[in-house]
């Protein structure tokens, strides 16, 4: 199957598209016309009009098509890996514990310093193959493992190459206030000036930071250190988002929600303050449930608050070498459910259009919609929750980015 002209039938369609209906409009025996890269028709089989009715059939067998699923937090760019960590977590460490003894982040830093863009590229493919093999049609990359110029240049010219690499649409983030590197030891506010005046606006020239990010926590950066960044970032006109409230509740989020981010993630530590600062400025709340699993964290996410005050909620990987060495959306999914009591429905939006909301491309891409890009996954399964449902199970039928076929 290629590009161009073509009619999807026989399926059953999850549309993600419609706020109050459940999995966003649910057609059953329905159609999709695709022209090049965008959905140019959708409704039901029987109720193809022309011209749409003479292009070349697919018949989907009853299979369910949902968007393309959208990962919209990961660092899925690093050198080496921590499975040392683990194994000091396993017997005893604290994740904190190892960070401060100069392990976690900076371990990874040194190891991302040592590796050329073609290396980071090479180590980053199989990651990258796990999450389209399950449906993935678009993920956003943050730099952050590297905290000086050349390093941070190298692990977001990785994650851009990536993109040419492989079918699959490609957002970088910019996390130089990830942590304060060895050079700048003791002098974090020296550190953030150098991010935001040096480095954020040399990589931003260069064209390589569709957003700006940070690390807000006891262990890294302040509310007030990260607003130097946001600044710098909104003088760039680059969107901005916030790590905030993972391990304590400093107000995070709610700064960045004052700066009109576009998500605030992890949130576990969230209270309902900062769940209406969020709100009201439509920050999107990225919940991570890969880095509460593996940090075996207990306090909840206020699912509720977020609930109430209409908060979007998406969900992620955060695939990263030290809290989530996870590359499944799907079994992310399955968690958002088990451990956070999400419902199937908001896993499924959480990976799909407030996934694209968190990313600012909820107008291209999350939903199957008239006009929007042709980015879908095709499953085999009877209904939508089995995606959430099953374990370590991938029904992936096949994938089209762009309106082009991958199987
Ligand atoms: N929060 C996280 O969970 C990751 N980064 C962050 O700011 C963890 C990064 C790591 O441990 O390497
Ligand atoms: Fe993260």
């Amino acid at each position: 199957m290629s590009k161009t002209n073509y009619l999807l039938i026989n399926t059953q369609i999850a549309l993600m598209d419609l706020p109050d209906q459940r999995y966003g409009g649910l057609i059953e025996d329905g159609a999709i016309a695709v022209q090049n890269d965008q959905i140019v028709w959708i409704g039901q089989s029987a109720d193809v009009p022309a011209p749409f009715n003479t292009w070349r059939q697919h018949d989907l067998q009853g299979a369910l098509v949902t968007p393309g699923l959208i990962d919209c937090h990961t660092h899925l760019v690093y050198g080496g890996n921590r499975a040392n960590e683990f194994e000091m977590r396993l017997e005893g460490a604290s994740y904190e514990e190892v960070a401060r003894a100069g392990g976690g982040i900076l371990s990874t830093v040194t190891a991302t310093r040592a590796a050329t863009v073609d290396q980071l590229v090479a180590m980053a493919l199989p990651r990258l193959d796990a999450l389209l093999a399950e449906g993935v049609t678009t993920i956003e990359i943050k730099s952050g493992y590297g905290l000086d110029l050349t390093s941070e240049r190298n692990m977001l010219l990785a994650a851009k190459k990536l993109a040419t690499l492989r079918p699959i649409n490609i957002k970088t983030t910019f996390l130089g206030a990830h942590a304060t590197p060895p050079e700048f030891k003791d002098r974090a506010d020296d550190y953030i000036q150098h991010v935001a005046n040096q480095m954020l606006p040399a990589l931003a020239q260069e064209g390589l930071v569709d957003a700006v990010d940070g690390f807000c926590e006891g262990i890294a950066f302040s509310p007030d250190q990260m607003r130097v960044v946001f600044d710098a970032a909104q003088k760039l006109g680059l969107p901005v988002k916030l790590h905030a409230e993972q391990l304590s509740n400093l107000g995070g989020a709610a700064m960045a929600a004052s700066c009109g981010a576009l998500s605030a993630d992890h949130l576990e530590y969230l209270d309902e303050t900062g769940v209406k600062a969020m709100a009201k400025a439509g920050t999107v709340a990225v919940l991570l449930p890969g880095a509460f699993y593996t940090l075996r964290e207990t306090q909840m996410p206020p699912i509720a608050h977020l609930r109430t005050h209409q908060v979007p909620i998406a969900v992620a990987t955060d695939s990263n070498p030290g809290s989530s060495p996870l590359t499944s959306l799907l079994l992310t999914m399955n968690m958002a459910a088990t451990l956070f009591r999400m419902t199937p429905d908001e896993a499924l939006r959480g990976v799909t259009i407030n996934a694209a909301k968190a990313l600012g491309l909820a107008d291209q891409t999350g939903s199957i919609a008239v006009g929007k890009r042709a980015d879908l996954a095709v499953w085999d399964v009877k209904s939508p929750a089995e995606l959430t449902y099953r374990i370590g199970f991938n029904s992936l039928k096949l994938s089209i980015f762009g309106g082009i076929i991958r199987d």
